[in-house]
């Protein structure tokens, strides 16, 4: 399992960018800069492109995801397009009963709660992800040097949705689950691993030159139980990517005491919420790691006198680490002003790295 010749990171695309060199260990140009949600809702072009398109229908048409993809990186000069999809995009190719409600999130037709529900789920066919591939291709041919970010879901950050059936706060119902029927939450986490391998392997194969995994909602548990019922299949996920050799980046919210169990999955890269300092974060892991993050989302909307020193102050505990990718500690809030973004993005490049 390799890259073809022609994806971006063989061919002399992609491989000597700031972003992928930060990934990997090594000292970039300018501090390389993307943000989370950086596509979509705060953005008035994004609004206008999607009028009358519902969100999961919007990321299966390969056209309209390139150009919502491509929208950020020219508006404001990052150094790295994420592609436009979501996470439960492996569950309705699968043909799982999913949609994404306004305002709400991810909602399950049926939520997955018993052995018989998880037996029943259908498996994902790689076939099935040819849209996700033709609009990956349509990106990388605009992005040209710019490096694209694929990204999937962590097995229990999904699992979470499809046994809540609906976004929830404490995530009792898989934190349950992972205790009381042991083996039916391993078979879940083992599906959830599988359906975001292939879809995270589409984009990475079709020419995304790095890969985020997303267990965003990981920091609703202990590192015991991370450890016993999680890290596996989030391990999993990513040994259907792990040869291809692109950098693999690993996030979530709250994870402040879980860096070094999710580095030990198997990436080269942490993802910091806005919680933790960065210097913090490097000694936890031990000043091997290369880190992305974490400008706190929240100042996004204090003044520029507040945001600018914090963001500063952010660069600064940065350079602690073997390497940097400055990026929000969570997403862009969809009221964010695409300006403030901007601002911060000339501010980052015009500071040595
Ligand atoms: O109509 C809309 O605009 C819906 C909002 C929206 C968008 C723009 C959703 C619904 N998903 C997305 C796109 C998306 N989702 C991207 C690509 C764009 C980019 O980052 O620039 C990505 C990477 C995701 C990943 C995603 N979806 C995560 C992990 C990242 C994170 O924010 O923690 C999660 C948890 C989801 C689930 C989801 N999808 C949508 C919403 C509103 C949610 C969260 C719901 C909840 O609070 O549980």
């Amino acid at each position: 399992m390799t890259l073809n010749a022609s994806h971006p990171l063989m061919d002399g695309r992609t491989a000597d960018s700031d972003l992928i060199t930060a990934y990997r260990g090594g000292k970039p140009e300018r501090r390389p800069v993307w943000f989370m949600r950086q596509a979509g809702r705060s953005l008035p072009e994004y609004r206008e492109l999607r009028r009358g398109i519902a969100m999961l229908d919007s990321c299966l048409k390969p056209d309209l995801a390139a150009e919502i993809t491509l929208q950020p990186v020219r508006r404001h000069d990052v150094d790295a397009g994420i592609f436009f999809s979501d996470i439960v995009i492996p569950l309705k190719l699968a043909g799982v009963d999913v949609d994404i409600v306004p305002g709400v999130g991810p909602v399950l037709g049926t939520p997955v709660r018993t052995a018989a529900d998880v037996a029943n789920l259908p498996v994902l066919d790689d076939e099935a992800l040819e849209p996700i591939r033709e609009a990956v291709r349509l990106t990388v041919a605009e992005l040209g040097r710019k490096p694209l970010i694929g990204f999937a879901g962590a097995p229990f950050t999904l699992a979470a949705y499809m046994v809540e059936g609906k976004p929830s706060r404490d995530h009792l119902g898989p934190r349950t689950m992972m205790h009381a029927e042991p083996d039916t939450w391993r078979a879940l986490a083992n599906w959830a691993a599988d359906a975001s391998g292939k879809f995270l392997r589409a984009q990475l194969e079709a020419g995304a030159s790095a890969g985020q995994l997303f267990d965003s909602w990981a920091g609703s548990l202990g590192v015991a139980d991370y450890q016993q019922h999680v890290a596996p299949a989030s391990k999993r996920a990513l040994d259907h990517v792990r040869a291809l050799g692109a950098p693999l980046v690993h996030f979530g919210t709250g994870t402040s005491e879980l860096l070094p169990a999710m580095r030990d999955v198997g990436v080269d890269v942490i993802g910091v919420d806005y919680r933790l300092p960065l210097d913090e974060a490097n000694r936890r892991l031990g000043g091997t790691t290369p880190l992305q993050g974490n400008i706190d989302p929240a100042l996004l909307a204090a003044p520029w006198e507040v945001l600018e020193p914090h963001v500063r102050q952010v660069l600064a505990a940065g350079e602690a680490a073997p390497g940097h990718v400055v990026n929000l500690g969570h997403g862009v809030p969809p009221e964010a002003d695409p300006a403030v973004l901007t601002r911060v993005v000339e501010l980052i490049h015009s500071v040595a790295p």
